[in-house]
C-alpha cells in the first residue's frame, strides 16, 4: 500500500522540494498552496503528486483538503514565511497577524485537521518546518521570531499529548535557504535588497537540502523519533 503524505506551501521553496523528493521516495504527495498553476506544473512533471489549491488561513480550504484524502501518513507543516523587518517597537500588527494565521494558526489548522488521519495510518509523521529563528532572537525578527518560538512549542506540546499514539513530531529547523519567496516577502518585494542578505551568507543551504533532511526523518523505521534536526549552512554554524 503507498503512503500518502500532505505538504502545505508546496508551490515553491521547500514545500516544492520536498513534494518532489517524497514522490521519489514513493510516496503519493498531496501538494497544498494558493497558486494552483505552479502546482499544476509540478505535477505535470511527477504523476504522483497531485495539486490541491489551499490556503491555511482559511478553515474552509483546510477542511476541503482533509475531506479529499483518503489516508494521511506525512504531514508537511511548511507553509510560512516571514513579512517585514521592523523592530518590535515599529512592527506592524497587520504583518505579525499575517505571520501568526500562516506559520502558527495555519499549521495548527491543518495539524488539526489531519491528525485523526495520522494516527489512522498507524505509523503517521508530522513535520514543523520551523526556523532557527525558533531558538533565537535577533533584531529585526520580530514577529517572525515569535511566531516560529510558537511552531516549536506547539510541535513539542503535541508531542507530549501523543505519547502512546502512533505519531511521530518532527521539527525541522533550518536556518538561511535561499528561496525564491522568503527574503522577498521579508523585504517586502524589495529584490535587490533580499539578494543583498543571501549576499551576506556564502553558500546558502538549497530548498533540496532541507528536503533530503526532511525525507530522511520521515523515512526512519517507526520506533525511530527525530525530534529535531537543525540545519544552517555553514557560514551560519556557529551563529547564536
Ligand atoms: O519560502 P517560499 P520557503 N496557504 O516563499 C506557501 C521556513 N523557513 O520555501 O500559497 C497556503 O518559497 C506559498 O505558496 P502560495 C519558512 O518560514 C525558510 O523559504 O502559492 N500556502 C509557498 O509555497 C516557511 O515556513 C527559511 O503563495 C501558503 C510557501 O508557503 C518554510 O520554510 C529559513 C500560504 C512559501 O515558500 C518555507 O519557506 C527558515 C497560505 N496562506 C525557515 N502562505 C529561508 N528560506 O531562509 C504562503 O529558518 N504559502
Amino acid at each position: 500500500m503507498r503512503k500518502t503524505a500532505v505538504v502545505t506551501g508546496a508551490s515553491s521553496g521547500i514545500g516544492e522540494a520536498t513534494a518532489r523528493r517524497l514522490a521519489a521516495e514513493g510516496y503519493d504527495v498531496v501538494a497544498g498552496a494558493r497558486r494552483r498553476e505552479r502546482l499544476e506544473k509540478l505535477a505535470a512533471e511527477t504523476p504522483s503528486i497531485r495539486p490541491v489549491t489551499l490556503d491555511v488561513t482559511s478553515q474552509e480550504s483546510v477542511d476541503a483538503l482533509a475531506a479529499s484524502l483518503e489516508r494521511c501518513d506525512v504531514l508537511v507543516n511548511n507553509a510560512g514565511g516571514a513579512h517585514g523587518l521592523e523592530p518590535v517597537a515599529d512592527g506592524r500588527l497587520d504583518d505579525w497577524q499575517r505571520m501568526y494565521d500562516v506559520n502558527v494558526l495555519g499549521s495548527l489548522r491543518v495539524t488539526q485537521a489531519l491528525l485523526p488521519r495520522l494516527v489512522e495510518s498507524g505509523d503517521g509523521v508530522l513535520v514543523m518546518l520551523t526556523s532557527t529563528a525558533a531558538f533565537d532572537a535577533y533584531e529585526g525578527g520580530g514577529g517572525y521570531v515569535a511566531a516560529k518560538h510558537a511552531q516549536r512549542t506547539m510541535a513539542e506540546t503535541l508531542r507530549l499529548e501523543l505519547v502512546g499514539k502512533p505519531v511521530r513530531i518532527v521539527e525541522i529547523a533550518p536556518g538561511m535557504v535561499q528561496t525564491e519567496g522568503f527574503a522577498v516577502t521579508r523585504f517586502r518585494g524589495d529584490e535587490a535588497a533580499a539578494a543583498r542578505v543571501y549576499a551576506g551568507v556564502p553558500d546558502p543551504l538549497t530548498a533540496g537540502d532541507v528536503a533530503d533532511a526532511i525525507a530522511w526523518a520521515v523515512t526512519r523505521p517507526a520506533h525511530v523519533n527525530i525530534d529535531r534536526m537543525v540545519i544552517r549552512p555553514r557560514a551560519q554554524a556557529a551563529q547564536h
